[in-house]
């Protein structure tokens, strides 16, 4: 059904990442005939803008997605749980960013950059599952080295931004930094710990092996991306009180060396990546650098010298971008472009 422009239904609109999605839409000229914005009970009747017109949120329990080409859907986990199979079976093709899907083995989990070619199995269930916004920055990363060297294994520890953790997480580490600098007490609601000038080495709950499902994620998702489960992955999954951008710390063994020189030339060629790697001029990326840009940033790259084809590395990148929105309108462009 190739048409001219799509009716695009966004679940969970008034969310950090749903509100991302609309901005993309519209950067990108993505082909919109009507959007619809959805959100819980709480926010129906708010208005957002999109191309310079206000439009209405509309409750996401009373929806019926009739007519609906494709749905963006983040409104958490347990919600898309029970709404994208439902969107699904009224002909809508859900890309979903909450966990729910992910390791579905009839549900594609696509980064563009990595697996385009899945995509085609959204056939199965109507459903194209985007991965984590940590395992999004370290799969395109990981594809290249992988493709040259063959990867072993990875040992990675993330420091992600609260904005990962929704608005009301923002939200509270702004206001924990209000509440310090004037002496008064400080209240935790929505992380753990108190998330002001700390680190937290809990995302997500914990299993029984003692890892957390963030962490969890990452080692599953990477092997499903990169469709080789031999590749080890080891993850440590840390919340540090930076609002936007996730960062990472990266040991790679590889079958084969490479010079941290053939890594840069690698991955300066690798789509979506950009190396800026010149330590001796300050030049390494971070959360300022990397926060409204599309691009995955990679610097620090050097020699593991304790093994013999290892490499270490800096990974960052905007978590709501390209660890979200702009991951998941990518996929809906290849959609358009290539299967529908
Ligand atoms: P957020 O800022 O807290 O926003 C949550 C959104 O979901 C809001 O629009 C909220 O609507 C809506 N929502 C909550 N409960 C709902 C319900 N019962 N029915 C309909 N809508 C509901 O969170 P966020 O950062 O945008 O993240 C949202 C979800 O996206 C996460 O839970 C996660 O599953 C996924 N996510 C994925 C990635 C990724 O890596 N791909 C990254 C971040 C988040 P109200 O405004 O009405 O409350
Ligand atoms: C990022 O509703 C929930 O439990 C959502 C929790 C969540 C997720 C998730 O599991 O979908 C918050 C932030 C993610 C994610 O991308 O995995």
């Amino acid at each position: 059904m190739k048409k001219d422009s799509y009716t695009v239904a966004i679940a969970g609109a008034t969310g950090m990442v749903g509100q991302e999605m609309i901005r993309i839409l519209e950067e990108r000229d993505f082909p919109v005939k009507e959007l619809r914005l959805l959100a819980s009970e709480r926010s129906a009747g708010t208005e957002l803008n999109f191309r310079g017109e206000k439009l209405k949120v509309g409750a996401l329990s009373e929806e019926t997605f009739d007519g609906v080409d494709i749905g963006l859907f983040s409104p958490g986990a347990s919600v898309s749980a029970v709404y994208a199979p439902k969107a699904a079976e009224a002909g809508c093709i859900v890309i979903d960013n909450t966990s729910y899907f992910r390791m579905d083995p009839d549900v594609p989990l696509v980064v563009p950059e990595v697996n385009s070619h899945a995509i085609v199995d959204f056939r199965k269930k109507g459903i194209i599952a985007n991965p984590n916004c940590s395992t999004i920055q370290l799969v395109l990363v990981l594809k290249p080295i992988h493709d040259a060297a063959g990867v072993k294994r990875v040992v990675v520890s993330t420091y992600q931004a609260v904005s990962g953790a929704g608005k009301e997480a923002v939200e509270e580490l702004s206001q924990q930094v209000r509440d310090l600098f004037n002496l008064r007490e400080v209240e935790v609601k929505v992380f753990p710990k108190r998330i002001a000038f700390n680190c937290i080495p809990q995302i997500d709950v914990f299993l029984e092996d003692g890892y957390t499902k963030e962490e969890a994620k990452m080692m599953n998702e990477t092997k499903k991306i990169m469709e080789d489960d031999s590749i080890l992955v080891s993850a440590t999954t840390v919340r540090v009180p930076v609002f936007n951008c996730h960062c990472e710390s990266v040991n790679i063994e590889t079958e084969r060396k490479l010079t941290p020189q053939e890594v840069r030339e690698i991955l300066s060629e690798a789509p979506g990546v950009v190396v800026m790697d010149d330590p001796s001029k300050g030049v390494y990326p971070t959360p300022l650098d990397a926060s409204e840009r599309d691009e995955v940033f990679v610097g620090r790259i050097r020699e593991d010298r304790t093994i013999p084809n290892g490499i270490n590395l800096w990974i960052v990148a905007d978590n709501i971008r390209k660890g979200a929105a702009l991951n998941a309108v990518q996929i809906a462009e290849i959609l358009i472009r290539d299967y529908l």
